[in-house]
């Protein structure tokens, strides 16, 4: 059976389309009708983009996991709702029920509560990918605590920057994660992280890897000692209940820290109405879920593909979705294809970067696996070159499964350009159609609309976004400012989205890339303000400049130009400049070269050049254009001729 809201046919498509454009109030409060409202909203819509408000079903009460876990018990309280592969193949694996999913969701929220947290507490979740990160997640949702989940490859300093941002009182981590053949020390990191800190007042651990931790009397707890008290709370005569709290449709669910061209990362913040309709609107639609499918996103919850499409937008829609501990590559390269064979994967969600790696090794690693169960596949996160996406349709779908290139970001919560999955066509890396209900808009520089195609009939511009979604970012927790200069300001009236993109004459987006200081390496967006901080932090480093350049895994890899004026060896050096990000940001940031320089190519006004030097990063020193408003044209010269 198709859901309520669940486009089926290209026609329709198109019909719906219309009707979202001409009708978008109608159209989103057709779809918010098949969730469960403890109270119907007063208001469908109300915004502008000039504070900017976005408000979606104004006067509704819910819960999120109200709707995630409780509704479909009753049909499916025995059936699957998570399925769990540990990072080790040989570890027992997990598959958690509804009635699982319910009783220990309940239980956090008990605990949470036993330990003070109310509604509008923020908790901080550093956990790596087990069942209880889920757990974690969805019993704050269930209390009304606003959760902000780090990704586990995070420093202690970035976490530090992000407890205090937010402002958190609780965290929830484990004593250690596995990734590989690595065990990543958690608690101690979040110890680091504390280390004059005014705000945390306890920690929730939960035991893992049995890393040994050290365990603060009266700020450090164990998750399972918590857990077991909350579970003779919750639980009386084998019936289990924890009342949900009632939420405003506009209460703010959770805050995702992001990173923008500013050296500071952003806490997006999205609410409970519309980010739960539009995951789970736009998970049935794209990938054409049907129960019982088995989903596979590959992601990790630390991101907003995590969030959106391993936890709420799945759960929302009453989906089977597994969930993975490990890394693609360990044991060995046939690690995803052992995990959608052994457990009959039909969806399989996952990055162009991890594609492109996996296709290195060849066809080896798909020897004896069964990959007939797959029906469907995706990608998201960077753009997918066209060798990957033929790799892909060709060894893994066996060109019978059609390949869904979703765009969206972490502002945006859920996917906005995709094809539907076998319903609306494909096209090689290319995203293809909005959603109905997403109104995109191509500008020029100076904001104009672009009506006229190039030579090869594309149009070509910044992505903006017209109209809201409805789980468009509500804000920027703490800094309402910041979200209105960094989305709204660029083009007022429109919602700027930082990425560039073709257009062909058909209607469909390719999108080429961030046209902002943002980089995207391996499907993880780093600014490059932030990895120059970072690196500036380096005693002997006066000044750096960061720019991408193309790395045919990572997508894009991270080039430093770094003035130097240490007398310490130079390769030991970059080394510790290397470790200095680790330290600062995490490992995700690390520079993939560094060179020294003795000066950055700066105009009079003393802004670096950075055109120029990301044409001598991709290695391209012929055509580098003008360079007569240099202050010193000299040292272009002298970076062409450097060495890494
Ligand atoms: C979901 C996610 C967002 C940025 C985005 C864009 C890039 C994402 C893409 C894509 C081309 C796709 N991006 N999906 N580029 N094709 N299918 O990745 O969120 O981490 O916030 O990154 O990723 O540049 O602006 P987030």
């Amino acid at each position: 059976m198709p859901y309520p809201f669940q486009i089926t046919s290209l026609e329709e498509y198109q019909l719906r389309y219309k009707q979202s454009v001409e009708n978008p109030e109608k159209f989103w409060s057709e779809v918010a009708e098949s969730f469960l409202w403890k109270k119907k909203w007063d208001k469908v819509l109300e915004w502008n983009f000039t504070e900017p408000k976005v408000e979606w079903f104004k006067g509704a009460k819910l819960n999120i996991t109200e709707n995630c876990i409780d509704r479909h018990l009753a049909e499916k309280g025995d059936l699957p709702a998570i399925i769990w592969e540990p990072n080790n193949p040989e570890e027992r694996t997990r598959v958690v029920t509804y009635n699982r999913l319910h009783k220990r969701v309940c239980q956090v929220a008990q605990m949470l509560k036993n330990n003070g947290v109310k509604k509008g507490d923020r908790v901080c979740i550093y956990m790596g990918m087990v069942p209880e990160l889920a757990y974690a997640v969805l019993g704050c949702a269930r209390i009304g605590a606003i959760h902000s989940v780090i990704f586990g490859g995070f420093s202690a300093q970035s976490i530090a920057d992000r407890l205090e941002d937010a402002k958190a009182e609780y965290i929830i981590t484990c004593d250690g994660a596995y990734r590989g053949e690595k065990v990543i020390p958690l608690k101690d990191v979040i110890d680091d992280a504390l280390v004059g800190n005014k705000t945390v007042k306890r920690v929730i651990v939960f035991t893992r890897t049995r890393t040994p931790v050290s365990m603060i009397k009266g700020r450090d707890i164990w998750w399972e000692d918590e857990m077991l008290y909350a579970e003779e709370q919750v639980e009386k005569n084998g019936v289990v209940k924890f009342d949900a709290e009632e939420m405003d449709a506009e209460d703010p669910l959770f805050i995702l820290y992001t990173s923008g061209s500013t050296g500071k990362p952003k806490g997006v913040v999205h609410s409970c109405a519309g980010y739960m309709i539009f995951t789970a609107y736009s998970f049935v639609n794209v990938f054409q879920y049907q129960f019982p499918q088995v989903h596979f996103c590959t992601a990790d919850i630390g991101w907003i593909t995590g969030h959106s499409y391993i936890v709420y937008g799945p759960l929302a829609a009453g989906a089977t979705s597994l969930m993975f501990e490990g890394i693609p590559t360990w044991p060995d390269a046939g690690r995803f294809w052992n995990i959608v064979d052994k457990y009959k994967v039909n969806i399989l969600y996952t990055a162009p970067t991890a594609i492109r790696s996996l296709m290195g090794f060849g066809e080896a690693p798909l020897k004896d696996k069964d990959l007939s169960s797959l029906q469907i596949l995706g990608t998201v996160g960077e753009p997918i070159n066209e060798e990957a996406w033929h790799w892909y349709d060709e060894n893994i779908g066996k060109k019978k499964s059609p390949i869904v290139d979703t765009w969206w970001q972490t502002e945006t919560a859920g996917i906005l350009i995709s094809n539907l999955a076998g319903v609306t066509p494909s096209k090689p890396s290319w995203a293809t159609l909005p959603l109905p209900g997403v109104q995109p808009l191509l500008v020029d520089e100076s904001g104009q609309e672009v009506t006229e195609p190039d030579e090869e009939g594309l149009y070509k511009g910044n992505l903006c976004i017209k109209f809201p979604w409805p789980s468009i970012i509500r804000t920027t927790y703490g800094d309402h400012e910041r979200c209105r200069t960094n989305y709204f300001a660029t083009y007022p009236g429109l919602y700027f989205t930082g990425d560039g993109v073709l257009k062909d004459k058909d209607g469909n987006y390719r999108i080429t890339g961030r046209v902002d200081d943002v980089l995207n390496v391996s499907g993880h967006r780093i600014g490059t303000a932030e990895v120059e901080n970072a690196i500036n932090m380096h005693s002997g480093v006066v000044e750096s400049a960061v720019v991408g350049y193309p790395h045919d895994i990572k997508g894009q890899g991270i080039y430093a130009y770094v003035i130097y004026t240490g007398t310490h060896d130079a390769e030991l050096t970059k080394r510790d400049i290397t470790m200095t990000v680790s330290r600062i940001i995490g490992p995700i940031a690390k520079p993939d070269k560094i060179q020294f320089v003795s000066g950055l190519p700066k105009t009079r006004s003393g802004k670096i050049m950075r055109r120029i030097l990301r044409k001598i990063a991709e290695g391209e020193t012929k055509n580098i254009g003008d360079t007569t408003s240099l202050l010193d044209p000299n040292i272009v010269e002298e970076i062409k001729n450097g060495k890494v």
